[in-house]
């Protein structure tokens, strides 16, 4: 008698792209069980490739997350983020295409143009429980599959944790056979450093207006870890004189609460204390610069 064949182990790189706003940071962050990707109600929260890792038996599954992809403005920002989405394409094992249920418009259309013809992409179609009448899913499920030759479609609620599993199981058919190659408790390949930059900049969406988000940035000054105990010191740069004192808030109300929101997050996800300043700078035009672009991390 002979044994079975054991099911060889699969790993690969899953690209997750798709337009601002429908739900890639979320649907990656519920896959693997953490959150190391920023999320915001509104668009282009995304601004770096970013990787989550999750190991089971017999595979592991490495996602990458990126920027939505921008259609309106182009400045040197903007053009980067573009960048990084179609650079992901080209190295990616497995694609996840997101849709919104319901909505498909130009900003969707120009990222089916981007898809490669030579690896399997699916089709995942995101925040379905907002589809209040399931009858229309089919319809609409099937109008957009008709853009691209995908080799899947799954309707998905990332909130709701709905069909993830279906998903993760059809992803897993078009992984290769390979070993490992991140060690089976990592969750991301980017720096505490990082993460914590990132945590400043969800709180700038989270509770500043509407455009100011998108003229920041946050840059890490100093990251020491001296046993358990994280010293952070962050500085948010912003283009004017005036976003620095929307930033500050009444008697630095709004600067404190952005500060303690950001320094439960960064505990949760270090598991340790964590001890954080945060100082505001002006400093024009740091969305339009390249070589700054890169000093402050964007690839
Ligand atoms: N109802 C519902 N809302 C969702 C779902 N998935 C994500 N959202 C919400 O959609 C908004 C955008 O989510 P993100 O994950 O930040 O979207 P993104 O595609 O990464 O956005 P960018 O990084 O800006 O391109 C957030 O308010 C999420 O809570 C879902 O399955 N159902
Ligand atoms: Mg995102």
């Amino acid at each position: 008698m002979t044994d079975a064949p054991a099911t060889a182990f699969r790993c690969g790189y899953i690209a997750i792209v798709g337009r601002p706003n429908v739900g890639k940071s979320t649907l990656m962050n519920t896959l693997i069980g953490a959150k190391v990707s920023i999320t915001s109600r509104k668009a282009q929260t995304t601004r770096h490739r970013i990787t989550g890792i999750q190991t089971v038996a017999d595979a592991q599954f490495i996602y990458v997350d990126t920027p939505g992809f921008q259609t309106r403005h182009s400045n040197a920002l903007n053009k980067t983020l573009n960048k990084t989405v179609t650079n992901t394409l080209d190295s990616s094992d497995v694609i996840l295409y997101l849709v919104e249920a319901g909505t498909f418009g130009p900003a969707d259309q120009q990222v089916v143009d981007l898809l490669p013809k030579n690896v399997p992409v699916i089709l995942v179609i995101n925040k379905s429980d907002r589809m209040k009448d399931k009858a229309v899913l089919l319809p609409f499920a099937q109008q957009v599959a008709s853009k691209f030759d995908f080799a899947a479609v799954v309707p998905v609620s990332a909130k709701l944790r709905f069909q993830l599993d279906g998903l993760q199981n059809e992803i897993k058919r078009f992984l290769p056979e390979n070993d490992p190659i991140f060690g089976e408790d990592d969750i991301t390949d980017r720096s505490e450093k990082f993460l914590a930059s990132e945590i400043v900049r969800e709180k700038l969406f989270r509770f500043v207006g509407d455009e100011l988000p998108y003229s920041s940035t946050v840059l890490i000054e100093q990251f020491e870890q001296e046993g358990d105990l994280r010293r952070v010191f962050a500085a948010i740069l912003v283009e004017r004189d005036g976003h620095k004192a929307m930033i500050i808030g009444n008697k630095g109300a709004r600067l404190k609460e952005i500060s303690s929101q950001s320094r439960l997050d960064m505990e949760r996800l270090f598991g340790g204390p964590v001890y954080l300043e945060i100082w505001v700078k002006v400093k024009s035009g740091w969305a339009d610069n390249e070589a700054g672009l890169r000093a402050y991390g964007y690839e």
